[in-house]
């Protein structure tokens, strides 16, 4: 039997592109001087796509185009990119990376949050700066005592509970249900979560369901002595309202490693001394990015060699 033929509309980590290359018929979209044209001609065989959110959105304009469509293996544990409703009534399955990058994620979310709370960037431009000897950097606010309120949890916002238990501060969630097994206190709103917590840690995927979750009453909840860390998706905050509430002392801070409109990071956030701005690295290791190629690869392996998917989400994972 001849090769799967695979399209990718964007580029990828080369060991992925290579693993592919190897195994199927690849499609190297974006090299294509006509793309239309080009798949316009490869379309009827296409039988999986491989896509990061560099291919932009996933939805049924893409599933009309590509009658032979059985698998989309999706690079990322968040898959919003991609409509995975849409492809669920297709009979397509969609496959994203999950468990491969909860551990990079809740270190990198635990190190922005004491980043954010003991200003550690700001320091270091303070020694590069040849400041020091002017005097001594100001005080910071601390850890300590403090009420970590995390807004997810998921697999990820466990990693991030179960690292920040060693800290010493109480911890609570929030989520659509209460988690059975779960000792951390559970607050129906987010709203809820916010009032009862000094730091909120949004964790939750993205998409319609989530967006704007963290609003401006969320913020007023949180207080002025309050810091928002967001690693999930920039969707998930109003971004708008989180800058006003930092402009007006409405909370105290934020770390951020995600933003509504990346890679564009609101030009007042810049500006900002109790600010920590990432540029969406929460599982950019060398090790994790190839460990999650390596999950895109052996996806759609297992879906061509044995008609199964080893992580399909959940909207898709009947077929
Ligand atoms: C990646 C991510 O930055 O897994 C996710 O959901 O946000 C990150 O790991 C992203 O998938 C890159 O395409």
């Amino acid at each position: 039997m001849p090769a799967a033929q695979i399209l990718m509309p964007a580029p990828m980590a080369d060991d992925v592109v290579a693993a592919l290359d190897d195994r199927f018929m690849l499609h190297r979209l974006w090299e294509q001087d006509d793309r239309e044209g080009f798949l316009r001609s490869v379309a009827p065989d296409i039988r999986g796509l491989a896509v990061s959110t560099l291919a932009g959105r996933i939805d049924a304009a893409w599933f009309d185009r590509l009658p032979a469509l059985e698998i989309v293996a999706s690079f990322g544990v968040g898959y919003d990119n991609v409509d995975a409703g849409a492809a669920a009534g297709r009979g397509i399955v969609v496959t994203n990376t999950p468990g491969v990058l909860d551990d990079e994620v809740a270190d990198l979310a635990v190190g922005l949050l004491l980043a954010t709370l003991r200003r550690i960037p700001q320091a270091d431009r303070f020694v590069r700066e040849g400041r020091w000897a002017d005097g001594a950097f100001p005080l910071s606010p601390t850890l300590r005592g403090r009420r970590v309120g995390i807004l997810g949890l998921g697999a990820i916002g466990k990693a991030i509970a179960h690292r920040l238990a060693a800290f010493g501060v109480s911890i609570g969630y929030h989520g659509r249900s209460r988690q059975d097994g779960v000792d951390y206190r559970y607050y129906v709103t987010t709203v809820a979560l916010a009032e009862a917590s000094d730091v909120v840690m949004a964790v939750v995927p993205g998409g319609s369901g989530t967006r704007h979750l963290v609003d401006a009453d969320v913020l007023a909840a949180l207080g002025p002595d309050g810091v928002l860390i967001n690693v999930s998706r920039g969707s998930v905050v109003d971004e708008r309202a989180l800058v006003a509430a930092l402009l007006d002392g409405t909370i105290g801070g934020a770390g951020l490693d995600v933003f509504e409109n990346e890679p564009q990071v609101p030009e007042a956030l810049l500006a900002m001394p109790n600010v920590v701005l990432l540029p969406h690295i929460g599982s950019a290791s060398h090790a994790t990015r190839a460990a999650m190629g390596r999950l895109v690869v052996e996806n759609l392996t297992t879906w061509f060699d044995e008609g199964r998917a080893l992580t399909p989400v959940p909207e898709t994972s009947r077929r």
